[in-house]
């Protein structure tokens, strides 16, 4: 293979959404799932609640085709896949002055974070239309209505971790939400207080909210009838 499906720098991000069938074959997941480790890639599994999906995969590794391979080996272990996003790790171009270690941070990102189970993932665009059109903001603009958006961010610290991940040209919105928290209510109230912040208040467009709870992969396979 060429280095083509190589990152240069981060990692590529899959969140694929899966159903339970009567063919799903625990021990094939469980395997599935030490490739990705043996190959030095991360992989998480979320015990989803409601009708979308049952299970949720995240993994994150530098080479879309090992990504690749992990979504051939969950099918062919059983799963159906309902829904999916493909995003890249990135440092925002409004945080290009933090120091070295929180850029390496966000764009290799150890998960999942330690007593951080209650999980929400969701698409997101900054709006382009009439008015409200984010992309025609000057820079020092965006970056003060960004810095603002940091700034209520930072009420929830110990609380929350944000994975912000870049989907422009990737998938059907421009980034990839994704929130770990400590508490399931601490996910309503910062989306709900992000709301106000101008940068989400006028700007955000988002897509469908996904929510569960991470577990380990043993418990999260048989929470969701994978026995
Ligand atoms: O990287 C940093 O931590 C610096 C500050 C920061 C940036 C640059 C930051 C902090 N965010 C940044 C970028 Mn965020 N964030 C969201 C959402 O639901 C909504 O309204 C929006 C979804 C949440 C909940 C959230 C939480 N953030 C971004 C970007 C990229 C913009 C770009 O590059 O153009 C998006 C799309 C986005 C969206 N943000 C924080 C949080 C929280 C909790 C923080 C504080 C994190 C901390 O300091 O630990």
């Amino acid at each position: 293979m060429s280095d083509s499906a190589v990152l240069s720098e981060g990692v590529g991000v899959v969140h694929l959404f899966w159903k339970v069938t009567p063919l799903s074959d625990r021990d094939a997941v469980l395997a599935a799932f030490k490739q990705v480790r043996a190959d030095g890639d991360q992989v998480l599994a979320v015990a989803m609640l409601g009708h979308k999906a049952d299970l949720a995969v995240m993994a994150l590794g530098p080479d879309l085709w090992r990504l690749r391979n992990l979504q051939t080996e969950l099918t062919l272990a059983g799963l159906e896949l309902v829904d999916s996003y493909v995003s890249i790790t990135e440092v925002s171009e409004y945080a290009a002055d933090v120091p070295d270690a929180a850029k390496q941070a966000r764009l290799y990102p150890i998960l999942p974070p330690e007593g951080k189970e209650a999980w929400c993932f969701y698409p997101m665009s900054k709006k382009r239309t009439g008015e409200e059109n984010w992309f025609t903001l000057p820079f020092d603009r965006r970056r003060e209505l960004m810095y603002e958006h940091g700034t209520s961010g930072r009420k929830f610290a110990g609380r929350l971790v944000q994975l912000i991940t870049a989907s422009t040209g990737f998938d059907d919105y421009e980034w990839g939400v994704t929130l770990f928290a400590q508490r399931p209510e601490d996910l309503k109230d910062v989306v709900y207080t992000m709301r106000f912040d101008e940068a989400s208040a006028v700007y955000a467009d988002f897509g469908a909210f996904y929510t569960g709870v991470v577990a380990d992969d043993e418990a999260a396979l048989s929470a969701v009838g994978v026995r």
